[in-house]
């Protein structure tokens, strides 16, 4: 049995959020069973560094405490240490952001250039380097069918599992997700001709429990990738993303072990109120029943690590965060997937090799900028349990988006028109290498991984091998 975890309800008071564009590790598009062959233009894949933000390592020798197990020792110990640390060099402690210290020992702080240069010159100090905004594209779930009844509505309590300790703040009561058929206005895709809901609004009434025939779909990705499989192991998916929605009823959520690592002042849910890690999260293990969608690992536990807020934005010292959380709580074998990623960030890459390295599946999105993969974080990074993924379509050709080069990419696996759970008990389909990386991520948690051909129309020499379940 898991320890049970407490999510992180201190915040962090983040100053400045400059003004930045970002990244875009998922393009998530207007799906309405367009063709396959029809891919829809992508955002650059561009990010954006925080002026006066920096992420701090520490050498480990700097490190003057007994490190327990538990991660709240842990980040008390570091907290005091970092902070130590800054007030001998003249810098206010309250500048102390993130502290660190299992995937790797340091902080996140804000620096002016006097307290730069001069924390730069501790001894303790191994690497400095300017902290990054990651940006997703806004939450546009067009083709959301919602079930009939609405949230919540007609849930036979089908989430058995993982303990759920579901005392989370509930969903602001603004919710900023726009109406589900609704495209979004400044959405760059929206283009496209407006898809015609497939489904009625949802009716005021509540409707009785789902029975009768079986509506689930088994999308193409799935069924590609060797068809799911109902997960019967005791290991667990983290998801590093904008969180999960707790309570959809097509998703076992993990709860208890989920931790809310946004600061207070970007979100005070650890649910998903963007939809990229509830889509995310339904490509990994969605509920094997009687309606909605199957994942790979059918049902298996989905662990919410939050480290984008509702509006999709995040930054790499949060990222280092759940992967430092991850190092700490993970088991070998587990799995976490990473759908984000940044400009080229050492800092970052070595905080995923460190937890890859505890025998935890690290699972990264290459990119959706038609780019060589070995320009961002963490997709560059290498190693023994660290899977770099490629997106394709339904005709084993590789997306137009999608980054490439080999090494760091290991598979390529379906991302083009990618039908998954979204917000509100809902179903969607959205685009990107975000898509592709939890295919392979729930392949892991089932175990071993086969090549099943090779992608077409590659762009670099190399043709990436296609995931598919061993056995
Ligand atoms: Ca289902
Ligand atoms: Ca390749």
């Amino acid at each position: 049995m898991k320890t049970l975890r407490k999510r992180i309800t201190k915040g962090l008071t983040l100053g400045i959020v400059a003004a930045l564009t970002m990244l875009v590790s998922c393009y998530e598009a207007l799906d309405q069973e367009a063709p396959f062959n029809q891919e829809l233009i992508t955002q650059d894949f561009s990010s954006e560094f925080i002026p006066g933000e920096y992420i701090v390592e520490l050498h480990p020798s700097a490190v003057n405490f007994r490190k327990s197990d538990k991660y709240e020792d842990v980040q008390a110990g570091m907290r005091k240490l970092s902070s130590e640390i800054l007030f001998r060099n003249k810098i206010s402690p309250e500048n102390l952001r993130m502290v660190y210290g299992h995937a790797m020992d340091g902080f996140s702080v804000q620096l002016s250039d006097q307290e730069f240069e001069a924390l730069r010159k501790d001894p303790r100090i191994k690497h400095i380097e300017q902290d990054q905004v990651i940006t997703l594209s806004r939450p546009n779930d067009s083709t959301v069918n919602n079930r009939g009844g609405g949230n919540g509505g007609g849930n036979g309590g089908n989430n058995g599992g993982g303990p759920k300790k579901n005392n989370t703040t509930e969903p602001a009561p603004s919710d900023p997700e726009p109406t589900p058929t609704e495209p979004t206005p400044e959405n760059p895709e929206s283009t496209e001709p407006e898809p015609t809901p497939t489904e009625p609004e949802p009716s005021p009434e509540p409707e009785p429990v789902v029975s009768g025939p079986s509506t689930q779909e088994v999308p193409w990705g799935i069924k590609r990738i060797g068809g799911f499989t109902r997960y019967t192991g005791t290991n667990v998916a983290f998801i590093l993303d904008t969180g999960i929605e707790l309570d959809h009823p097509d998703l076992n959520v993990f709860v208890s072990l989920g931790i809310k690592i946004v600061p207070d002042d970007i979100s005070t849910t650890l649910s998903d109120l963007h939809s990229h890690g509830t889509h995310v999260a339904g490509i990994v293990g969605a509920i094997d029943n009687s309606f909605g969608v199957v994942g790979v690992a059918a049902g298996a536990p989905v662990v919410p690590v939050k480290i984008m807020g509702d509006d999709g934005r995040g930054r790499v010292s949060w990222a280092i965060a759940g992967v430092d959380y991850v190092a700490s709580v993970g088991k070998p074998g587990d799995v976490a997937n990473l759908s984000i990623g940044a400009s080229a960030s050492t800092t970052f890459d070595n905080a995923v090799i460190n937890a890859s390295n505890k025998g935890i599946w690290f699972v990264t999105s290459a990119g959706n900028s038609a780019d060589d993969a070995n320009n961002y974080s963490p997709a560059r990074a290498n190693g023994p349990f660290l899977q770099t993924v490629s997106s394709m379509d339904s005709s084993d050709r590789m997306a137009s988006s999608s980054n490439y080069g080999n090494p760091p990419i290991d598979w390529a696996a379906p991302g083009v028109s990618i039908r998954s759970t979204v917000l509100r008990g809902g179903y969607g389909s959205k685009n990107g290498t975000s898509m592709a990386a939890p295919h392979v991520a729930g392949l892991r948690l089932l175990g071993n991984i086969r090549g099943d051909g090779f992608i077409k129309n590659d762009k670099d020499s190399t043709p990436d091998p296609i995931a598919h379940r061993a056995n």
